[in-house]
């Protein structure tokens, strides 16, 4: 999107984006609230400062797509959704109920959604093969794409990155929220992803690590990998928190696919309370 929009901007949007996740899951009785904070940041620089997107025209041929391979952190994107009107807010309080039209993972019925992901591994794969139709389709466009760091313990994950790389996809931008933790402990524990800044280099891949709350290196990071146009695709290692922005779900692999109680929605909101 070109716009004007400051950092001091961003983050008044990621905030009140925190908000929304928290609200909507909390109303929901479930969903993944710890994921979807992590991830806040990296949405919003893309949607509101890096992509080539119009939310008036959201299905224009040429427009940058967005790929949310890890699906349950759902409730970010419908959540930037909404602040880019895409979304009615409303819809948001119905989130997982019959009576609501969004699900607990991206469907491409809603409106925004490039394509269907939640079972892991599938929407990176799936970015590879956008990345390619485009590339086909002679667009001068990008594709990202959003891993988490437990999702990169999947197989289908590395067939995706060897085929990135085997078709030169340097119109690939990949994320991986490296929050260290899924959904029932820290990923080192649960299989380690050991060096995998070296592991994607080893795949053909350029390489980038960067602070995943900080919108100057998300957006400068992304401006250098559109730079290198060398056939390589592009890996941004973002490190967070998961759980970000609420004191008690901050590093709490218990908030990976739960909601706040009552009393913990009301701290939450508190907590994210913005003017
Ligand atoms: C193929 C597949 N296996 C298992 C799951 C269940 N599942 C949902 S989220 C998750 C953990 C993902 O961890 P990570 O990618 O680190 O996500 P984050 O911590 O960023 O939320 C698992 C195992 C799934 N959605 N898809």
């Amino acid at each position: 999107m070109t716009n004007n929009l400051e950092i001091k901007d961003l983050e008044k949007i990621a905030k009140r984006v925190r908000y929304k996740i928290v609200k909507m899951v909390g109303l929901a009785k479930s969903g993944h609230p710890g994921g979807s904070l992590s991830a806040t940041d990296i949405i919003v620089a893309l949607y509101f400062k890096i992509m080539n997107y119009s939310p008036d025209d959201p299905y224009k041929k040429d427009r940058d797509r967005f790929v949310l391979s890890k699906g349950h952190a759902a409730p970010a994107l419908y959540a930037v959704l909404s602040e880019l009107g895409i979304i009615e807010e409303e819809e948001l309080w119905k989130l997982r109920r019959l009576e609501g039209k969004l699900q607990g993972h991206p469907s491409m019925d809603t409106p925004g959604v490039e394509i269907c992901t939640g079972s892991l591994g599938q929407g990176f794969s799936a970015s590879v093969g956008i990345a390619l139709g485009c590339r086909l389709d002679k667009l001068n466009n990008y594709v990202y794409v959003l891993l988490g760091d437990g999702e990169c313990q999947e197989g289908i994950v590395w067939e995706a990155a060897m085929a990135a790389a085997h078709y030169k996809l340097d119109n690939l931008i990949a994320f991986i929220d490296r929050n260290k933790l899924q959904i029932d402990g820290h990923t080192e524990d649960v299989m380690s992803l050991g060096d995998i800044k070296a592991k994607f280099e080893a795949f053909g891949w350029d390489v980038f690590e960067i602070d995943g709350h900080n919108f100057e290196e998300i957006i400068n990071t992304v401006e250098k990998a559109k730079s290198m146009k060398n056939g390589k695709p592009k890996m941004i290692i973002a490190y967070t928190v998961k759980g970000k922005g609420v004191s008690f779900m901050e590093n709490n692999v218990a908030f990976h696919g739960k909601a706040p109680n009552e009393e913990q929605l009301k701290q939450a909101l508190e907590e994210l309370k913005y003017e």
